[in-house]
């Protein structure tokens, strides 16, 4: 990591995020296309945060981003990060900056939506997509999951489906109901069918629109700084975990978990004697 440091900082990170099976990786395909067009070096990340074995979602990438498979100028790469203490905020930064450091112009990180992992990507990207599909339910659980304050941008994709007007309507409702100061960034809704790549330009174009007002805002230089300090927690606590595994092993642990269970100490005394024994 300290010999990448001096040629990392310029890859632009993008996140896509949504439902299983809502079309990240046919709309990533896609946008890895209209970004070589260009000439630009991509790197991609397909994050599973769900399962440690992604055998399965790792071949399903490998084969729907096979278009690019054969292309120098195109790195993929499938990770798991469940099991790993941290999660996404631990693993996907490192990786993101080893493709920034190799020349990656652009990074796309793929993240299945479940529970937590939206808003995890969001703190690692520069922009965030989210994704929708009709006949998903994806109304109701927008709502649900809070992703309605993490997307920079939104895609109706499989707009070929009947119910993509009716979710971009609802969407759009949603959003209206933010609070944003003046000035603030109003997150755009593209309909896609990424499959036929419908849409795609449109997206690719709303990306560079939110990218010069990042620069121009200076939103770009604060999300980066953010980042960096969530990177540094996360690897700090990482640290303390294992130092306190090191040192006290799990009994000690046990013996403050029988004693709160006895009733001659409660959780928050046991806390503070467990963390008094790092200051010793
Ligand atoms: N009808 C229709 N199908 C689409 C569209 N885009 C993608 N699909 C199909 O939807 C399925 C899932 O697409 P993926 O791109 O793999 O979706 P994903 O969100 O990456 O899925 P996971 O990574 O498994 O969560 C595939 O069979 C795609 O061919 C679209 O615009 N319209
Ligand atoms: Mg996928």
């Amino acid at each position: 990591m300290a010999a990448l440091a001096p040629h990392a900082g310029n890859a632009y990170v993008i996140g896509l995020t949504g439902s299983p099976g809502v079309g990240k990786s046919t709309t990533t395909t896609a946008l890895v296309g209209a970004f070589r067009e260009r000439g630009l070096r991509v790197g991609v990340l397909a994050v599973d945060p769900s399962s440690p074995f992604s055998g399965g979602a790792l071949l399903g990438d490998r084969i729907r981003m096979q278009d690019h498979a054969l292309d120098p100028e195109v790195y993929i790469r499938s990770m798991a990060s469940r099991g790993h203490l941290g999660g996404l905020s631990f693993t996907t930064p490192q990786a993101i900056r080893v493709l920034d450091a190799a020349g990656c112009d652009v990074v796309l990180v793929e993240t299945v939506g479940v529970g937590q992992s939206e808003v995890e990507v969001a703190g690692l990207a520069d922009t965030s997509v989210v994704l929708l599909a009709p006949g998903m339910g994806d109304g109701i659980q927008a709502a649900k999951a809070g992703i309605l304050e993490i997307g920079d941008l939104y895609v109706v994709n499989k707009a070929d489906r009947e119910g993509a007007a009716q979710v971009r309507r609802d969407l759009r409702s949603m959003l209206a109901l933010a609070q944003r100061p003046e000035g603030a960034w109003k997150p755009p809704i593209v309909k896609t069918v990424a499959q036929q790549g419908e849409g795609v330009g449109e997206v690719a174009a709303e990306l560079d629109r939110h990218r010069a007002w990042l620069e121009s805002s200076g939103e770009l230089e604060r999300r980066r700084v953010r980042r960096a300090r969530d990177e540094i927690e996360a690897i700090a606590v990482t640290a303390l975990r294992e130092r306190w595994g090191d040192l006290h092993g799990r009994t000690e642990l046990d013996d403050l978990a029988a004693a709160v269970v006895a009733g001659t100490s409660d959780p928050y005394a046991a806390a503070d004697e467990l963390l008094a024994t790092f200051t010793e």
